[in-house]
């Protein structure tokens, strides 16, 4: 059994229904009881692409999955929720990145461990650390360690009557 972390963003189709299903078909992957998820946070898109704001969580739980077959199973969830990959960074319903497989480092063509953006972006390390706080990284960075007041700044956390 291995402890992961799913990053989740949507900025489509009502972009809170679109993680709140995604939760459910995640929990549908995880050993009972190990699900959590962080609280969601509105965020500016990152890259230059003209789109609408993200909606972004991170997700954890305990999986016997390996991390390619967890990553079909991930890809199966993005394309149930009408996922079209038309343009590299563009808008979506829903994107589901593997952040982390323990403290697995690998790379491959269809996956690399850690994701390969995740220590510099707010929308990931913020709610990672809501649900994680002393989790240390496989590099020894803790991710604590990576996170500015700036990134807090970037994102603003939603309220269930959002
Ligand atoms: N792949 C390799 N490693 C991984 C991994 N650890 N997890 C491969 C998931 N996939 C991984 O991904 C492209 C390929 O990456 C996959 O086929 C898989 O084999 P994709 O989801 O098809 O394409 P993408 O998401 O458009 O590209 P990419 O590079 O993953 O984009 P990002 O990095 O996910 O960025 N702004 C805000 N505020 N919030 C966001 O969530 N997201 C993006 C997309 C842009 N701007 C954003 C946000
Ligand atoms: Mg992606």
């Amino acid at each position: 059994m291995t402890q992961v972390f799913v990053a989740l963003g949507a900025n489509l189709a009502e972009p809170v229904s679109q993680l709140n299903r995604a939760c459910e078909a995640l929990l549908s992957l995880a050993a009972p009881g190990s699900f959590s998820v962080s609280p969601y946070y509105a965020s500016k898109p990152m890259g230059e692409v003209l789109q609408p704001d993200y909606v972004n969580a991170v997700a954890s739980f305990d999986t016997e999955l390996t991390p390619l077959a967890l990553l079909d199973a991930l890809q199966a969830i993005e394309a149930q929720q009408g996922r079209e990959r038309l343009i590299r960074w563009g808008a979506r319903t829903l994107d589901l990145d593997l952040l982390l497989y323990g403290d697995m480092m690998m790379e491959s063509e269809r996956l690399t461990l850690p994701h390969y953006g995740m220590k510099a972006r707010s929308f990931v390390l913020v709610p990672l650390a809501d649900i994680a706080p002393s989790y240390i990284l496989p590099c020894g960075t803790p991710v604590a360690a990576l996170i500015s007041t700036s990134m807090r700044d970037e994102l603003q956390p939603l309220t269930s009557e959002d």
